[in-house]
């Protein structure tokens, strides 16, 4: 077998003219992405496949770890270069012979692009496939728009483009999106079929006919993408493509997709998302920590089967370690076991799980009473009450037992970590492990290092949150750590506004209608507000008499309003619905008029400037003190520990910075 380089020897495309099947091979580190090499280098490769007599088909293939992930992110910052990849594309599909795509690892973006122009796709059965762009604010741009739909139909499509969802090849054969699944060798298998396309009229993707949705039926849809998107502005017009496609000649919808793919990629809403992007990314690798070598660990122990030990079992069994969660009582064990019981159990109910693997998770967790039974284990974390004395017996007891280098972390959401090492022999091993509600679907976790913390502690935070697919944010010790010491002044300028004027729904909408998921009244309502409460009263006496307090939510509380669980909090919810309440409106007012405040009319606009610059103004103090090292690791927890939305200038870019200091001038 012979190898030719196509752009060059050092290029990252390169043709093998195996006879009669030759193999066009992308080989482009980490992630094949379609950089302006790679173009290049298919444009002729596929020429020479053209020209040569003795190839009578091709397969397209990839080297290293997965199939072509998409266009070069990094390049969309500068002028688009020669050749675009919609032309390269065009050359796929226009090729006089069989092109058959071999899919191993994630064929995203581009490369799933690349894939659906092929005239056959065969993939491994551990693929994914799928046209993430609008995740990134743009809109796919090399015919994913306009090909999809002619493979898939337009309901498939539509789901697919506007959500950015990822398939797996199972369900990409079920939804024609791959032809076949290999059975082992994925080269050989695309080479056969490429061999028993050869002679037949070709599969061109861009020449099938797509069936239109009834008129109604669609700008429903669209209708109903554009409210889900809550101002994310790719999903909705990527819906309109694709619904084009149904009307217009192939090379019209791609010149319209390739307008809309040009003008969102200079949006200021995709700069935010490809920031986002690389920041989620990088927040994993923090400066010094590069050769640090992490500790081995598998067996984790939990003390405290509460809601958030629960939810931690849950997030370490679901990532294959061995589990251990202990109680004081046989009767709190069994409580939190039938919780964990019942997540599992919503998930297969839901087809999340299978009941198989419902049942090797559940066997991944041992329970005990007593710490004692922890000896074994590489991590031990508390999710025990939130009281600094409490948790400093518990190290202490927890530091005379288990061996040297077995870590020890704590869950806790605002104490100081120090003290808590301050308690045990072994300070360098204490780190703050601080997981988001519910532990098991929140993305963000928290390694909170104290001045003692060894750094190959932290490296192991760092690993662990890779394998249970979080993202990791290291920060230092302060009162809330990142997220909830920004939250805590969200919330307080969210009473602020009541008190001068707003409703706690006039609050939620305005910020919802800015991107976050829910409110902050809303989302009291629905996390509690009794422990808050509980907190507040603990805190009382050290107060500063001179700081703005706002009651209202003390007194919710003295009136048994707890939220959603008691039926009313910030609302009243009379069916699970959630409806404004006189009772509610009256104490704000009454608030108001304590605090000798005349109310007033609060746009959102104001109430979305206020909250934005509440939420800057403490994560530039949080940078000011090096409580983290770098402003993205601000933008990852807001991000995904508060659903800060993502498409917005994100809190320490630039242009949030700007934006906040130009309106507190007005
Ligand atoms: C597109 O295709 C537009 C087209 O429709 C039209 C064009 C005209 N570019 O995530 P990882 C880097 S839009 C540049 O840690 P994993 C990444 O930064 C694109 N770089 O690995 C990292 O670098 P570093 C649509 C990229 O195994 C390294 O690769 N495609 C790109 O956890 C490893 O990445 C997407 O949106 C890229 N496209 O996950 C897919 N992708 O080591 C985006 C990755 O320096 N990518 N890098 O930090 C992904 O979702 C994941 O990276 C992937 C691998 C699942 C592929």
């Amino acid at each position: 077998m012979t190898a030719i380089a196509s752009s060059g020897e050092a290029g990252p495309v390169r043709l093998i003219p195996t006879a009669p099947v030759a193999v066009i091979e992308i080989d482009n580190p980490p992630v094949n992405a379609t950089s302006q090499a790679v173009r290049a280098g298919l444009l002729t490769a596929i020429h020479e496949v053209d020209c040569n007599p003795q190839i009578e088909a091709v397969v397209i293939a990839c080297a290293g770890r997965t199939f072509v992930a998409g266009a070069d992110i990094r390049e969309f910052g500068q002028l688009p270069r020669e050749p675009h990849l919609p032309d390269v594309i065009d050359a796929i599909e226009a090729c006089s012979k069989p092109v058959v795509a071999a899919i191993h690892g994630t064929a995203l973006g581009g490369g799933c692009e690349i894939a659906l122009a092929c005239h056959a796709r065969v993939a491994e059965p551990g693929a994914s496939l799928g046209l993430p762009e609008v995740k990134l604010g743009l809109v796919p741009g090399a015919g994913g728009t306009q090909r999809l739909p002619r493979l898939v139909g337009l309901e498939a499509a539509l789901d697919l483009v506007t959500s950015g969802r990822i398939v797996k090849a199972a369900e990409a054969l079920r939804l024609g999106l791959v032809d076949r699944l290999s059975s082992g060798d994925l080269r050989q298998d695309a080479m056969d079929f490429a061999r028993e396309l050869t002679g037949q009229p070709l599969r061109r993707t861009g020449e099938r006919v797509v069936t239109a949705l009834d008129p109604q039926e669609a700008s429903a849809k669209v209708a109903e993408i554009r409210r889900k998107a809550r101002g994310a502005e790719a999903p909705a017009k990527a819906a309109e493509l694709v619904l084009s496609s149904a009307s217009l000649p192939l090379a019209d919808g791609m010149a319209r997709e390739r307008e809309t793919f040009l003008e969102l990629r200079s949006s200021e809403q995709s700069a935010a998302l490809r920031h986002a992007f690389f920041a989620e990314r990088e927040v994993t690798r923090l400066p010094g920590l590069d050769s640090v070598e992490p500790r081995s660990v598998q067996k984790i122990g939990i003390v405290g089967a509460g809601t958030m030990g629960s939810g931690i079992a849950i997030a370490f069994a679901d990532a294959g370690f061995d589990v251990k969660i202990v109680e004081t009582s046989e009767q709190a064990l069994a409580a939190g076991q039938a919780r964990i019981a019942d997540v599992y159990d919503k998930q297969v109910a839901s087809g999340r799980l299978t009941a198989a693997a419902k049942d090797e998770r559940l066997r991944a967790i041992e329970y005990a009473v007593g710490t004692s039974s922890l000896s074994d284990r590489d991590l031990v974390i508390e999710a025990v009450f939130e009281d600094l004395e409490v948790k400093r017996a518990l190290f202490r007891d927890l530091d005379a037992f288990l061996p040297p280098g077995t870590i020890l972390a704590t869950n806790t959401s605002y104490l100081d970590i120090s003290l808590i090492a301050a308690a045990t022999s072994r300070p360098a091993d204490v780190v703050g492990l601080h997981f988001f509600s519910p532990a098991n679907v929140m993305k963000l976790l928290e390694v909170v290092r104290t001045e003692t913390t060894a750094d190959d502690v932290v490296a192991t935070g760092l690993s662990l949150a890779k394998r249970l697919r979080k993202i990791p944010v290291v920060c230092r010790v302060c009162d809330g750590f990142v997220g909830n010491r920004i939250l805590s002044r969200y919330r307080q300028q969210a009473e602020y506004l009541l008190e001068e004027g707003a409703l706690p729904h006039e609050v939620d909408a305005a910020l919802e209608a800015f991107g976050f998921p829910m409110g902050p009244f809303a989302v009291s309502d629905l996390a509690g507000l009794d422990i808050a409460w509980a907190r507040r009263k603990r805190l009382a006496p050290t107060r500063d008499p001179r700081e703005r307090y706002v009651d209202i939510a003390d007194r919710l509380c003295e009136a048994g309003r707890f939220g959603r669980k008691t039926g009313a909090g910030w609302y009243r919810y009379e069916g699970g619905k959630r409806e404004v309440d006189p009772f509610v409106t009256a104490l704000v007012e009454e608030a108001s008029k304590r605090r000798g405040l005349t109310r007033r009319q609060i746009s959102a606009e104001e109430i979305q400037s206020r909250i934005r610059a509440a939420i800057v103004n403490e994560a530039c103090k949080i940078l000011d003190e090096r409580i983290v090292e770098r402003p993205l690791d601000v933008d990852v927890v807001m991000m995904h520990g508060y659903g800060y939305p993502a498409w917005r200038a994100v809190p320490c870019s630039k242009r949030t910075v700007w934006d906040c200091s130009r309106s507190s001038r007005r």
